[in-house]
């Protein structure tokens, strides 16, 4: 099934790694035929090269959309050697088959990264390219489809000593072949999509074109692998991070500097906090966070005090945490970060020295990004499908506090409704159920996961006041909820514990019972109308 390499069509827009190819089809004496700047570079490296004109008698043309695309190069690639009426119409035609396919495409997802216009992305839709490497992997009966710079040097090896590639592996290099058009035109699918809507003259029915549609561009996406990851939430799973094509700036691609490689639950755990800070930008917030859920949130007058207030909500849980500031971080902060024990800390920028003195804790992860969080949707697996749905925004309408309204109690102070203007922020990153209670600007109990609302108010009410060495941390704070509180209970075991005001969504059908609730206890009470819920 081993089929020789005599002649050769090579069309490659990164040259990298050709050399040892060009140095294989001079040693074997392979015919090789080339497009422009492949020909020319293959010629410097002293092959005797065939420029594509030649065989196609026709000049490149249309500042190079038309190269290869031409009978005299398809009918070598796509004629079946096994094949005798192929085999006899290609003589018929004078045509001698390709038994080599060598392509790399157009960068359009990097053309499209870099900035450039509209128009120069889409000169950088490659069209011969894939034409090229479709016909071959579809032949691969008879031709070989290079496209991955790592198999060059297997292949400058099976090209000179003359034995070529076997059907299976002609098989896998065609699988190969198919999964890298696929994933390019993927992107471009994705490109187009976010970028051109619908028009208005091609609408019928406005109900068709739902929220769905919309989020086509996100799905229709390949995404790139970025790299495998030593292993996933637990040891026993295999895991990979990979990156949206069309999006560079995210925490995804976080700069590394400093302590061990990044594992699954880092990424989701740092996601996690670095999302929570910028709800407050451009307040000055640092956010610990453990299992994807803070322990311990704060606004400071510098990144230094955010960080003290955040730590000290929840001492004992901050060991083995994840650090976010969404401002750069001082050597202050590093001085105080550098006894806890932390795996991940991350930032959009560092002092010299603070960076200096983290990176001599060399466990310590230490992760620069230079964007605040820009996903707009949210993938969410399923068996057997995929949910979509856009991000939740802190800016929802009901965010603004002057939108709320006061359904009990006198209308918050100045520094009291500050205090929940912050719980109110802060809550969304806590999963649901959601209780935060928190006192300048900072939390000091937070309930979270809890499959009720009176078990999560019961747990904020009880961290605040056990984690803090029997001080009272509940008497004076407030509170907020990040939905309805179904039935009064919730809300009581909160008000017994001293809580002088809460924010809430509002929505349940006994409102009221809760509202006459905090009238009785003389607790201030905002329904915000919006709910953050979070799973
Ligand atoms: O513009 S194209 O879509 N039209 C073509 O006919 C064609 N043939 C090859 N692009 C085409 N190519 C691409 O040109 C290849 O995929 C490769 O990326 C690049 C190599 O061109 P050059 O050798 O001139 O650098």
């Amino acid at each position: 099934s081993y089929r020789p390499i005599h002649r050769a069509l090579v069309s490659v827009f990164h040259k990298e790694g050709i050399e040892v190819l060009a140095q294989a089809f001079k040693n074997a004496g392979t015919e090789v035929v080339s497009t422009g700047s492949t020909a020319k570079k293959l010629a410097e490296l002293g092959v005797n090269v065939t420029p594509v004109e030649k065989v196609t008698g026709f000049p490149e043309s249309l500042d190079g959309r038309v190269k290869t695309l031409d009978p005299h190069i398809h009918s070598g690639i796509l004629a079946d050697m096994t094949n005798p009426e192929h085999r006899s119409q290609l003589a018929e035609l004078g045509i001698r088959p390709f038994d080599l396919v060598v392509v790399n495409l157009y960068p359009f997802a990097d053309t499209v990264r870099s900035g450039a216009d509209e128009a120069q992305d889409i000169e950088k839709i490659d069209i011969g390219g894939p034409s090229m490497i479709r016909g071959a992997a579809k032949n691969h009966a008879s031709v070989a489809i290079i496209t991955d710079p790592a198999d060059y040097s297997l292949t400058a090896t099976r090209v000179q000593n003359g034995e070529g590639f076997s059907l299976e592996e002609r098989k896998w290099f065609a699988a190969k072949a198919f999964a890298q058009t696929a994933s390019y035109d993927a992107t471009i699918a994705g490109w187009t999509s976010s970028r051109w809507a619908k028009p208005q003259t091609l609408q019928s029915d406005a109900a068709q074109d739902s929220a769905g549609t919309e989020f086509a561009p996100t799905l229709s996406r390949t995404w790139d692998l970025a790299h495998t990851l030593r292993y996933g939430e637990n040891p026993h799973q295999q895991a990979a991070l990979y990156i949206d094509p069309l999006n560079q700036i995210g925490f995804a691609h976080a700069e590394q500097l400093g302590g061990k490689p990044m594992s699954y639950n880092n990424y989701v755990d740092a996601d996690s906090a670095w999302r929570s800070v910028w709800d407050f930008a451009p307040a000055i917030a640092v956010a610990v966070v453990k299992h994807s859920n803070p322990c311990g949130l704060a606004i400071g007058a510098t990144v230094a005090q955010a960080h003290r207030k955040a730590h000290a909500c929840d001492p004992m849980s901050a060991y083995g945490g994840v650090i976010a500031a969404n401002t750069r971080v001082s050597l202050e902060m590093a001085q105080q970060v550098k006894p806890i024990f932390t795996e991940v800390i991350v930032a959009p920028a560092y002092d010299e020295e603070a960076l200096s003195l983290l990176q001599t804790k060399k466990n310590l992860r230490i992760l620069r990004v230079a964007n605040p969080p820009k996903t707009q949707r949210q993938l969410r697996q399923i068996d057997g499908g995929m949910l979509v749905q856009s991000k939740d925004m802190i800016d929802a309408p009901g965010d603004r506090s002057d939108t709320w309204q006061l359904v009990a109690g006198s209308a918050a102070d100045d520094g009291t409704l500050r205090d929940l203007e912050f719980a109110w922020r802060a809550i969304r990153s806590v999963k649901s159920n959601a209780i935060l209670i928190a006192s300048d600007q900072a939390t000091v109990g937070i309930g979270m996961g809890q499959v009720n609302r009176v078990d999560s108010s019961q747990l904020a009410v009880t961290r605040a006041n056990t984690l803090a060495d029997g001080a009272n941390r509940t008497q004076g704070a407030v509170a907020a909820s990040d939905a309805f509180f179904p039935f009064p209970d919730g809300f009581e075991i909160l008000s017994n514990a001293g809580v002088k005001a809460v924010v809430q969504p509002g929505g349940s059908i006994r409102d009221e019972a809760v509202f006459e609730s905090a009238k009785k206890a003389g607790v201030t009470m905002y329904v915000t109308g919006t709910r953050h819920f979070f799973h």
